[in-house]
């Protein structure tokens, strides 16, 4: 960690909880979160010739090519440089990895290990709003209004690569690609492991984890 600033990755198969536990460390720590997905959603969005581009990727299930992506999220990472972040769902090859690396050193990667089997039916429930990336589910964490969310009063939609053929297509591709990423970070000694069928029994020891890594630097945790 230098000059206080921390930077982590949170990696894990789609539908692991990458962004629900996201959420929850960017209210308790400062740092920013970064989710390729959600970039790539609001330029599909707005489109823009990368996001149409990248939707024919995204709603196959296929990742889009590390040119693209790698353009999109180091240009927002280089305006960041005096925060503190947590990137989620980036980086998916090791090519990603290694090119994160040379500009960004990683302080932590939350690596999360949640069964397949648990996965599908909660992407099934799975409701998103797009414009902020903020996450509903059905059974987990209902909406208090049905398909409105919560804060701006706004409609939720369902990810087009939710549907159940193409979130199995999703994990194949993340069950051939995780392991040279694990690996890279691994030789670099900042990989924690967590795993778990449920968010909130995963969740208090990737808190105590980070806990234990801020107490380093403790003016950065909010009391
Ligand atoms: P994304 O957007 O990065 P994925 O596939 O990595 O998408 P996803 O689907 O966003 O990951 P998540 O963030 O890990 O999943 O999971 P989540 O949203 O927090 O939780 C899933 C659901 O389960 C939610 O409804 C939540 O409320 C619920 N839930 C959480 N915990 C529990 C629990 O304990 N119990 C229950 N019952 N429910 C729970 O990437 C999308 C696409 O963009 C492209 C690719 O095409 C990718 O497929 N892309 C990239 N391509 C290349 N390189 C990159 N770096 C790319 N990044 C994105
Ligand atoms: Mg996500």
């Amino acid at each position: 960690m230098k000059s206080g600033l921390f930077r982590a990755v949170i990696l894990g198969a789609p539908g692991s909880g990458k962004g629900t536990i996201s959420e929850r460390i960017v209210k308790i720590f400062k740092m920013k979160h970064f989710s390729s997905g959600d970039m790539l959603r609001s330029q599909m969005s707005a489109k823009t010739a990368l996001g149409l581009h990248a939707k024919e990727f995204i709603d196959r299930g296929q990742l889009v090519p590390d040119d693209l992506i790698l353009q999109l999220v180091l240009a927002e990472l280089r305006n960041a440089q005096q925060e503190s972040w947590l990137l989620d769902g980036f980086p998916r090859t090791h090519h990603q990895a290694e090119s994160l690396w040379k500009e960004f050193p990683i302080d932590t990667v939350i690596n999360l290990n949640v069964p397949f089997e648990t996965i599908v039916d909660r992407l099934k429930a799975r409701w998103v709003h797009l414009p902020s990336g903020r996450i509903y589910n059905l059974e987990f964490n209902p909406p208090k209004e049905p398909g409105i969310d919560d804060i701006t009063g706004e409609p939720l939609a369902q990810r087009i690569d939710d549907q159940p053929e193409t979130v199995l297509t999703r994990l194949k591709i993340y069950a051939d690609t995780v392991a040279p990423i694990v690996e890279f970070f691994r030789a670099k000694g900042v990989v924690s492991d967590f795993a778990g069928k449920e968010t909130n029994v995963i969740w208090p020891n990737v808190e105590q984890n980070l806990r234990a890594l801020f107490s380093r630097s403790a003016s950065s945790v909010k009391k």
